[in-house]
């Protein structure tokens, strides 16, 4: 972990650490466990440090927040990383224990530590000095399992076998913490977890984990089935994901593969239009003030790109066209800027 760049992020509203880790020369960089609504956090760290994500990796389907890795993927074409035994739909990656997630000179060893769920996996450095434990270990506690396949006796032999084999020393990176702890080690939790220490067995384990009676997640019913489709809608005429402001967004990469039939809109101004960025091939300029007058022309049902400069008054097009009842509409995420940046890439590449 010495020379890798580390971020440890927090979510307040569901007590969720993210992390970002970095290849401090190739910039390369990952997030553990994004979370929705701090996705513009997240993004503005990633700018101002000049990182290119490679890489978001799901501890488990959360229950508790959508992850952002649906947005990030979108927005940043970073690929989308979960255990193969999480029964995810949609991920670039599904990892299994045993595997690695390089990015630049760093790697990330894959242990499977089921039990909180059955797709938990921990996250292990390289040099096996840190271990991003998700909810399988949490600082003198560890994820409930009384929901999403839970199982104690099978948590107890990830903690027990998998993590706490690592050196005493090793640093436990959780996902959560409600007490505003931050960071632990594995000899710390041999000693003091209440729940994991050495002098408790398995059933004594199994009893306490029993007796939680913990309340169900506030948003389970949305968390889940978002985190399920790895952060993406439920639309598939292109891959969509919504923004914790629950605007639809696609990415440049999907519209320079446009399926048939789907209108591009592009509501910069004429000037803009015409300008320095020039615009797509095959859209229709209709300037945002304008939108409206438009909306009797269209099909309700047919399917819509929207364009703009950066994405920000496309999102808004997007989101009143959904409002005006158009069923499949979606905002290019980062605009002509974003189509510019990526175009250069691909010739250079
Ligand atoms: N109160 C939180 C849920 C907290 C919760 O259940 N956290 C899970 C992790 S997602 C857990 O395993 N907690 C273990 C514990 O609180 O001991 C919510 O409504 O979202
Ligand atoms: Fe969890």
């Amino acid at each position: 972990m010495t020379s890798m760049l580390f971020r440890q992020l927090f979510d307040p509203r569901t007590s969720t650490y993210t992390y970002l880790l970095a290849d401090e020369a190739t910039r390369e960089a990952i997030l553990i466990d994004p979370v929705l609504e701090q996705v513009e956090r997240d993004e503005a760290l990633l700018d101002e440090l000049g990182l290119t994500l490679a890489y978001t990796l799901e501890t488990h389907v959360h229950a508790d927040h959508v992850t952002g890795g649906g947005v990030l993927r979108v927005r940043r074409g970073s690929r989308y990383v979960v255990s193969r035994a999480g029964g995810t739909i949609g991920a670039d990656v599904e990892v299994d224990d045993g595997d690695d997630i390089v990015f630049g000179h760093e790697r990330l060893i894959v242990f499977a530590t089921p039990g909180h769920t059955d797709g938990c996996v921990t996250y292990v450095t390289a040099d096996r000095s840190a271990a991003f434990t998700g909810d399988a270990v949490l600082i003198r506690g560890c994820g409930r399992t009384d929901f999403q396949q839970g199982c104690a006796r099978t948590l107890f032999l990830s903690v027990r076998d998998k993590i706490f084999g690592l050196a005493d020393d090793a640093k436990i990176y959780p996902a959560h913490d409600y007490e505003g702890r931050t960071v632990s080690t594995v000899g710390e939790e041999k000693q003091h977890n209440p729940r994991l220490k050495m002098e408790i067995d398995q059933d004594a384990f199994v009893g306490i984990m029993n007796d939680l009676n913990l309340d169900r997640p506030k948003r389970i019913d949305v968390a889940m089935p978002a985190n399920l489709r790895c952060g993406m809608s439920t639309q598939d005429w292109m891959p969509i994901a919504r923004t914790s402001g629950d605007v639809p967004e696609v990415s440049t990469s999907s519209v320079a593969r446009l399926p048939e039939g789907v209108h591009l809109i592009d509501v910069r101004s004429r000037d803009e239009y015409e300008g320095e960025l020039g615009h797509i091939d095959g859209t229709e300029l209709v300037p945002l003030p304008e939108l409206s007058s438009a909306f009797g022309r269209w099909e309700k049902d047919s399917p819509y790109v929207v364009i703009c400069r950066s994405g920000g008054r496309s999102g808004k097009a997007a989101t009143a066209m959904e409002e005006a009842g158009f069923q499949r509409v979606a905002s290019m995420a980062g605009g002509m800027l974003r189509w510019r940046a990526e175009e250069a890439r691909r010739s250079r590449s």
